[in-house]
Parts: C-alpha cells; sequence; structure tokens
C-alpha cells in the first residue's frame, strides 16, 4: 500500500479557536493510517466571502497517509462532526473547517471532492501557511509561491505566536 503526502488547510471562528484546532489535529494524529509530519504557524485572518463575521485562525497540515482519498474525506467530515462543527450560512462563522486541499499530485473533479481544492490558489489564508509546510518539490510542481506572489491580500494574514 502507498503512502500518499496530502495537505488539509483547518480554519475556525467561533468558540475557542486554538482548542479547535488542537482537537482537530490531535484527532487526525490518533486516526489510523495518517501521521502527522508537520503543522505550519497559526495565521490570524480577515474573513473572505462573507466578511461580517470575526476573524478566522488558519493553518495547515502536512500528513503522510495511506488512506485514499475518499477514506481521508470520510476522516475529515467525522472529526468535523466530533468538534460539532457548527455552519449557520453558507460561507459564514463556523467551529472548524477542514479541508483537503492536495493528496499527492493527484486531480478529482467529483461533486462530493475536488482535489486540489477548487478555490485554494485565489485564498491568501490557505496558501501563506501552505508555503510554511510545503515540500520544495511540490511547491514547484503546484507554482505556489507564484498563486500567492499574484494575490492582493495576503497583508490580511498574520502570523500569531499561538501553538497547537
Ligand atoms: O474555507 C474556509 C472557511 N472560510 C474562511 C477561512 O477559513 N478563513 C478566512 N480568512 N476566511 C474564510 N472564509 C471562509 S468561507
Amino acid at each position: 500500500m502507498s503512502v500518499i503526502t496530502a495537505y488539509l488547510g483547518l480554519g475556525t471562528n467561533l468558540g475557542d479557536r486554538v482548542q479547535q484546532l488542537q482537537q482537530a489535529v490531535r484527532s487526525l494524529a490518533e486516526t489510523d493510517g495518517i501521521t502527522i509530519a508537520q503543522v505550519s504557524a497559526i495565521y490570524q485572518t480577515e474573513p473572505v466571502g462573507y466578511v461580517d463575521q470575526p476573524d478566522f485562525l488558519n493553518m495547515v497540515v502536512r500528513l503522510e497517509t495511506k488512506l485514499n482519498a475518499d477514506e481521508l474525506l470520510t476522516v475529515v467530515l467525522e472529526i468535523e462532526q466530533k468538534l460539532q462543527r457548527v455552519r449557520t450560512i453558507r460561507w459564514g462563522p463556523r467551529t472548524i473547517d477542514i479541508d483537503i486541499l492536495l493528496y499527492g499530485r493527484e486531480q478529482y473533479q467529483y461533486p462530493h471532492l475536488e482535489i486540489p481544492h477548487p478555490r485554494m490558489w485565489e485564498r491568501a489564508f490557505v496558501l501563506v501557511p501552505l508555503l510554511d509546510v510545503m515540500e520544495s518539490s511540490e511547491q514547484e510542481f503546484w507554482k505556489a509561491s507564484e498563486y500567492l506572489e499574484k494575490l492582493p491580500d495576503t497583508k490580511e494574514v498574520h502570523k500569531t505566536q499561538l501553538s497547537i
């Protein structure tokens, strides 16, 4: 069975945000078939999309997994549910959001799962933490820095001293 490197984006802007990030990463680490390789810094970020909501904390996790992409999605959805994800409005506040950003170099376009995540290349709150943990071969493959350089809003992404 092959081991794949995957990158997950985590975001939260309701409740105890650091604790929710902590619990999400701990749950991932405790899952059979997943090994956490690296976690990014935690960034405080201005909301994108629906702007009338609290600031988010965002981070990215690099992991090694024996799970296929569908199994990984199931794990992510279970963790979101366990953390009692609340989402009242589309694009609105949420206790935790976990997105599969990249799964190896695979590309999937299914109704329930799109990888790479369809909006990740336009979002500084994803790309800045992603570059903290992304292997250089993958940065080159995906041209991640080039996407980041084209973004106007990186100043709204502030590195914090928070840790999980
Ligand atoms: O896509 C994740 C949820 N989300 C976020 C987020 O995580 N961070 C920021 N800064 N804005 C966001 N808007 C949405 S929706």
